[in-house]
Parts: structure tokens; sequence; C-alpha cells
């Protein structure tokens, strides 16, 4: 019989504002929710390699510059989350990128303002999540 719920990793990461903001317990709460499992939880500051090496693909873009400063700016919370389709299953958890346009009842929505500070990151992909991994465990 064909297996519909192969396992998937995601790399989630609860950003220094949210850290700061005293959020991590009600964040990781909505992740431990899904039923997803928790392989890696871990307190963290992230280092400037690898928040070069998560963000390459927005290099030369405007916000790239504060987008590094802010990522390194203090301690972050980082997860791997396994299960069935966990790399959509968590971004609809957090919502769109713009905490403005996230709706309500996503992590975004309910604890985000601003794009400078969207209190969450989620791989967006399977390969993704696997490199993103690779970068900080
Ligand atoms: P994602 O986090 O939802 O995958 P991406 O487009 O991959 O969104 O952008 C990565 C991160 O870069 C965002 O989570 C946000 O922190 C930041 N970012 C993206 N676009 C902007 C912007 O226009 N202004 C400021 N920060 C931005
Ligand atoms: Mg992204």
């Amino acid at each position: 019989m064909e297996r519909t719920d192969v396992d998937q990793r995601t790399y989630i990461m609860i950003k220094p504002d949210a850290v700061a903001r005293g959020l991590v317990g009600r964040i990781v709460q909505r992740f431990e929710d899904t039923g997803l499992h928790f392989e890696r939880l871990e307190y963290s500051v992230v280092t400037a390699e690898q928040a070069a090496a998560n963000y390459m693909e927005h290099v030369g873009k405007p916000f790239y510059a504060g987008l590094i400063d802010y990522i390194t700016s203090g301690p972050v919370v980082k997860m791997v989350l396994v299960g069935p389709d966990a790399v959509a299953v968590c971004r609809k958890l957090m919502g769109a990128t713009n905490p403005r346009d996230a709706a309500p009842g996503t992590i975004r929505g309910d604890f985000g303002l601003i794009m400078d500070a969207n209190v969450v990151h989620g791989s967006d992909s399977p390969e993704s999540a696997e490199r993103e991994i690779r970068i900080f465990f």
C-alpha cells in the first residue's frame, strides 16, 4: 500500500524579538499542539556565518543588512520538527511573512506587527529544511 503520511522535517526558529518579549512558551506550545514531533529544541545565538548562509537568497535586497543584524541581535530558539507535511503545516501555522497580512490565529498574525520583526522563521520546502538544519545543527 502506498504511504501518504511520509515524515518530513522542517527547521523552525523563534526570532530574537519574540524571545526578548517572553513569547517562547506560547509559540512552542502552538507547534507542539500540531502533533509534530520535536527532534531538536535549543536556545542559542545565530552567528553571522549562519545568518548569511540561511538568508543567501536575499543578498542584495534593501532589507538584507537589517535582516542579518536582526537575526543575530539576541538569542533565538531553534527547532527541528518531524511529521507528515511538516513544512506546510508549520508555514500555515506561522501565517504570512508580513504580520499585517497574517490571519488572526496564526503566530505572526497574533504576535507580530511589522515585517522587520516577524516573530518566527520556518523552512519553505523540504529541500530548504534539510539545508537549514545542516546550517544550524
Ligand atoms: P519567510 O520568512 O516568510 O519565508 P522570506 O521572503 O523568505 O519570508 O523573507 C525572509 C525574512 O526576511 C522574513 O521572514 C523577514 O524577516 C525578512 N523580510 C522579508 N521581506 C522583507 C521586507 O520587505 N522588509 C523587511 N524584512 C523583510
Ligand atoms: Mg523564506
